[in-house]
């Protein structure tokens, strides 16, 4: 080979080297770059405020399973109806450094503090399920749940469309955890419908924690004071409901006929109740948060801008439609 050629090819090689190390250097550029975009390992954690019913069950696997979907690693505590321990368990996912705090607040007041240790963290928080009452609606990124009010609203206004004939309706009222957004709200958008109607009267309004053996004990003993005069139960929740319905057969009236029994969540449960004629109405507040609040999560980490609620839109069973609606129910 002359001197010429031998130059030809190195000139030949050289290009192609370069040529190679221009490909290899950009290939790995781009797919580091969309394994950042596709795949960035998000955190979460979630601190679920109690096992209360067969909704907060619901709710509990919703997330569980979203976080599987989304492929989001998920860190999931429980605090077991205790305000003091899911502060403690927020705390913790603060000092491990999660991306994403997710917490059902068990009652509306008392996260000042906590949310004030997560922001100077730089951790985003998101409300799940019960509103919360704060001094500094910053101190939280987004809310996704229900209108809880909304839903009481419905409840009332059921009701007031179905007793209008009756010249006196009196109510018994079990009510959810004392102090949790939903058992305020919920209380609150029943009267305001209710509340121009003098025939309607509440006689009496008891705790029953959204728990069902707490509602069927709150109903037996309801039953014992009032008797035959109670015509309706409000219940803030299906599960309290479906425990009176139990007091009320043992006590030996027919629920859904002889005391009509309105109530919230929408579970199948309460639906198959109406189906069987022994409850009335169930207005839905669905659990299945877990696929939204995966979707705010990421969006929140993208920067991505949000509305500070996201509200479900949620449906009202009557045995009108319980038919349709009872074969779609997963919880
Ligand atoms: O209605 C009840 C549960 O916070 C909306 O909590 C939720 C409520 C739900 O235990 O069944």
């Amino acid at each position: 080979m002359n001197f010429k050629s031998k130059q030809v090819l190195i000139g030949f090689l050289s290009i192609v080297i370069a040529a190679i190390v221009f490909l290899v250097f950009n290939l790995t550029k781009t797919s580091n770059h969309i394994a950042k975009k596709g795949e960035v390992p998000v955190i979460i954690g979630f601190v679920q405020l109690g096992s209360e019913s067969a909704w907060r069950s619901a709710n509990s696997a919703s997330v569980k399973s979203a976080a599987v979907d989304k492929g989001i690693s998920l860190i999931f505590k429980n605090a077991e109806g205790s305000q003091k321990l899911q502060k403690q368990l927020i705390r913790d996912f603060i000092i491990q450094q999660v991306d994403v705090i997710i917490f059902p607040p068990l009652v509306a007041d008392g996260w000042d503090e906590i949310l004030a240790e997560a922001k100077e963290a730089g951790i985003p928080v998101i409300i799940s399920d019960r509103r919360i009452i704060v001094k500094n609606p910053d101190s939280y990124s987004v809310f996704v749940g229900a209108d809880f009010a909304s839903e009481g609203r419905k409840a009332g206004k059921w009701l007031v469309n179905n007793t209008s004939h009756s010249s006196a309706v009196n109510i018994v009222e079990l009510e959810g955890l004392a102090g949790s957004s939903p058992a305020i709200d919920r209380a609150k958008g029943f009267r305001q419908e209710i509340v121009n109607h003098p025939n309607m009267k509440i006689i009496e309004s008891v705790p029953g924690d959204f728990i069902k053996v707490k509602g069927k004990l709150a109903m037996k003993k309801l039953l014992k004071k009032y008797g035959g005069n109670i015509n309706v139960v409000y219940s803030h929740n299906d599960d309290m409901a479906l425990g009176a319905i139990e007091a009320i057969k043992d006590y030996g009236l027919r629920p859904g006929k002889d005391i009509l029994i309105v109530s919230v969540d929408g579970e199948k449960a309460a639906l198959q109740a109406i189906k069987d004629g022994e409850s009335n109405v169930s207005v839905e507040c669905t659990p299945l948060l877990g696929p939204v609040l995966m979707q705010t999560a990421r969006k929140l980490l993208n920067k991505e801008k949000l509305p500070k609620s996201i509200i479900m839109e949620e449906k009202t069973f009557t045995i009108k439609n319980v038919d349709k609606e009872l074969p779609l129910r997963t919880y």
